[in-house]
């Protein structure tokens, strides 16, 4: 990590305990680093394995990561200017077509991203895009269902990593193709909520194309002394800026060459 730990043991404990209530009691929180304004990005990532360590001790299973703010519209709208990563567990998972609930949630949103299965274990650092393909068992389309605990939606990326990048349940389905098939930085993708169109993109929205952010990812895990395993499944970004849902609301995304993923919101 090119930053350096701020935060004590005892901050960290802390830290990861005020976020694990937030997230797993759906309520907001003010950002981390109004409290620790000095908090670094490697602070984040502290908290972050903190939470990972407390999750997996409570039985959650690691089924993979996630990239996240990897697109231009996705900084923007949220005000940082670099990437994160988070972890995936079988919590988070639900089925295409699943009726998903809000009231375990602060305030979902939903966004577009192609998903990678890995077929060989990855490590950084230097990992690159071609490393990505050769190593990419098939891709996927996705739709991530994010939910910050902080306020507002308001955050810095040191809070926002120490949330696990807001990572909260996600879909995955339509067809699954091998990235021979296709070219990954074309696909278009188009994002319906209840039959009317609410966004749209192209995946080289995501660092230009989405194998690069699963190279940062493997990268930013090296950093923190991790490997992407074989089998994982990982979120390369959204495409899109994301969109807020409410109950009632019914949502498909619909991506070129990799089919359609549907789901409902109670
Ligand atoms: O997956 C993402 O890009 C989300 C990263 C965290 C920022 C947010 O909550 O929008
Ligand atoms: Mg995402």
């Amino acid at each position: 990590m090119s930053q350096n730990l701020t935060l004590s043991r005892e901050d960290i404990v802390r830290l990861c305990e005020r976020v694990e209530g937030a997230q797993t009691r759906a309520y907001a929180i003010p950002k981390l680093t109004d409290e620790y304004p000095a908090m670094t990005i490697a602070d984040g990532y502290a908290v972050q394995s903190e939470l990972r360590r407390r999750y997996l001790a409570q039985g959650h299973r690691l089924v993979g990561w996630k990239a996240g703010l990897t697109s231009k519209a996705k900084m923007k709208q949220m005000g940082v200017d670099v990437p994160s990563i988070g972890f995936l567990t079988d919590r988070m998972a639900r089925p295409e077509n699943a009726a998903i609930s809000t009231g375990d949630l602060v305030h979902p949103r939903v966004e577009c991203e192609v998903a990678f299965v890995m077929k060989r274990e990855l490590r950084g650092p230097g990992c690159t895009a071609a490393d990505v393909l050769a190593a990419t068992d098939y891709v996927l389309p996705a739709v991530e269902i994010i939910d910050s605990r902080f306020a507002g939606f308001k955050f810095d990326l040191p809070s926002v990593i120490a949330d696990n990048g807001s990572s909260a349940r996600f879909v995955g389905g339509g067809r699954a193709r091998y990235v021979e098939e296709l070219d990954l930085r074309t696909l278009g993708v188009v994002l319906e909520k209840n039959g009317e169109i609410v966004a749209m993109g192209a995946s080289a929205a995501v660092l230009g194309h989405p194998a690069e952010a699963i190279a940062m990812l493997v990268n930013i895990l090296a950093d923190l002394g991790e490997t992407l395993p074989a089998g994982s499944f990982v979120m390369s970004g959204g495409i899109t800026e994301a969109i807020a849902v409410q109950p009632g609301d019914s949502v498909v995304a619909r991506f070129q060459e990799l089919g359609s993923v549907s789901m409902r919101f109670v």
